[in-house]
């Protein structure tokens, strides 16, 4: 095999690599996952060594092809892939550091994001009071230690959220920040309710029209909060925005495999095991939705679609 064809192979072993973590969920999260696209399409362009643009960009799009296909929920991979991927470029060398750069730039401004959520956020949420979160949500989790931070005395109530736990990584972060922090199992968020004063999540996907795709159990918790009269308050960089679902296309729901669940599903003949990984939260249910542009409400999702990413419906 010849030296350039071995630097290749390793590129994309890296970047199978990086697909399989996203698969098994070691990267998870949708701002995670699309730092991970972004860095692995930055590796993926800085070791291919094809001369001719026209193959260089053929290669590039097996790539992105191969991430996307990981998890198909989460726009924020494929709004990740696609501001990496937007290049112009004469000749390979310039069309390779544009994509490095383009993800370097990505990976900054989604940090940058995060914390800017957090301050913005936090803003939302007063001393004494008890936040509700589901799951686990760098942008939510950045409101909650914002808040913490600038001397608010909060309590918060973490859930389990089954089958894959991620309310262990919470309190594992907020008790390291010395939140006091509650967990429970999913099934108590009603009973927790009456205690709650607001709720904040994260998002997977912000929908046209200002609906929330987020971890299986988001649309409970919201339906409940709503009941109580409880704001529910959304984490969402602008990236987690879909121009898709503007031209009408629903959103993928991932449903992940049955053993995440129950162990052994073929000890029962008549049970089948469904693992849907997210639900939609109507828009009617959200307050505000906590972006790094401002807070907004859901009805203003095209205008985020349009404005910051660049797409509006067209004849
Ligand atoms: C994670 C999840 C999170 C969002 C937002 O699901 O639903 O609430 O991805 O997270 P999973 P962040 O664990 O299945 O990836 O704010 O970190 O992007």
């Amino acid at each position: 095999m010849a030296e350039n064809d071995d630097i290749s192979v390793r590129g994309l072993a890296k970047l199978e690599d990086t697909c399989r973590k996203i698969q098994t969920m070691e990267i998870r999260g949708a701002g995670r996952i699309a730092r991970a696209a972004a860095g692995a399409l930055k590796e993926y362009a800085g070791v291919q060594q094809v001369e001719d643009l026209h193959r260089f960009h053929e290669e590039m799009g097996r790539a992105a092809d191969i991430l996307l296909a990981t998890r198909p929920t989460a726009v924020s991979l494929s709004n990740a892939v696609g501001m990496v991927m937007r290049i112009q470029a004469s000749d390979v060398a310039r069309a390779r550091s544009a994509i490095m750069e383009n993800a370097d730039r990505f990976i900054e401004n989604s940090l940058r994001a995060v914390d800017r959520i957090g301050e913005i956020g936090s803003k939302r949420i007063r001393s004494g009071e008890t936040i509700l979160t589901h799951c686990n949500s760098e942008a939510a989790l950045s409101i909650i230690a914002r808040a913490h931070r600038d001397g608010k005395e909060i309590d918060v109530i973490a859930t389990e959220s089954r089958p894959r736990m991620q309310g262990l990584l919470t309190i594992g972060f907020l008790d390291e920040l010395g939140v006091p922090t509650e967990l429970i199992v999913d099934s108590a968020v009603r009973s927790a309710m009456n205690d709650v004063d607001a709720v904040v999540v994260g998002a997977d996907v912000i929908t046209g029209n200002g609906s929330l795709v987020n971890k299986i159990g988001t649309s409970q918790i919201a339906l409940f909060a709503h009941e109580a009269r409880t704001p529910f308050i959304v984490a969402a960089e602008t990236y987690k925005f879909s121009p898709a679902t503007i031209m009408g296309e629903l959103v993928e729901i991932e449903e992940r495999p049955a053993e995440e669940v129950l162990k052994d599903a073929s000890l029962y003949r008549h049970v089948r095991v469904r693992n849907p990984a997210f639900d939609v939260t109507p828009h009617q249910y959200i307050d505000v939705i906590c972006t790094e542009a401002g807070a907004i409400p859901p009805e203003m999702s095209y205008v985020i679609i349009k404005e910051r990413l660049g797409w509006e419906l067209t004849d």
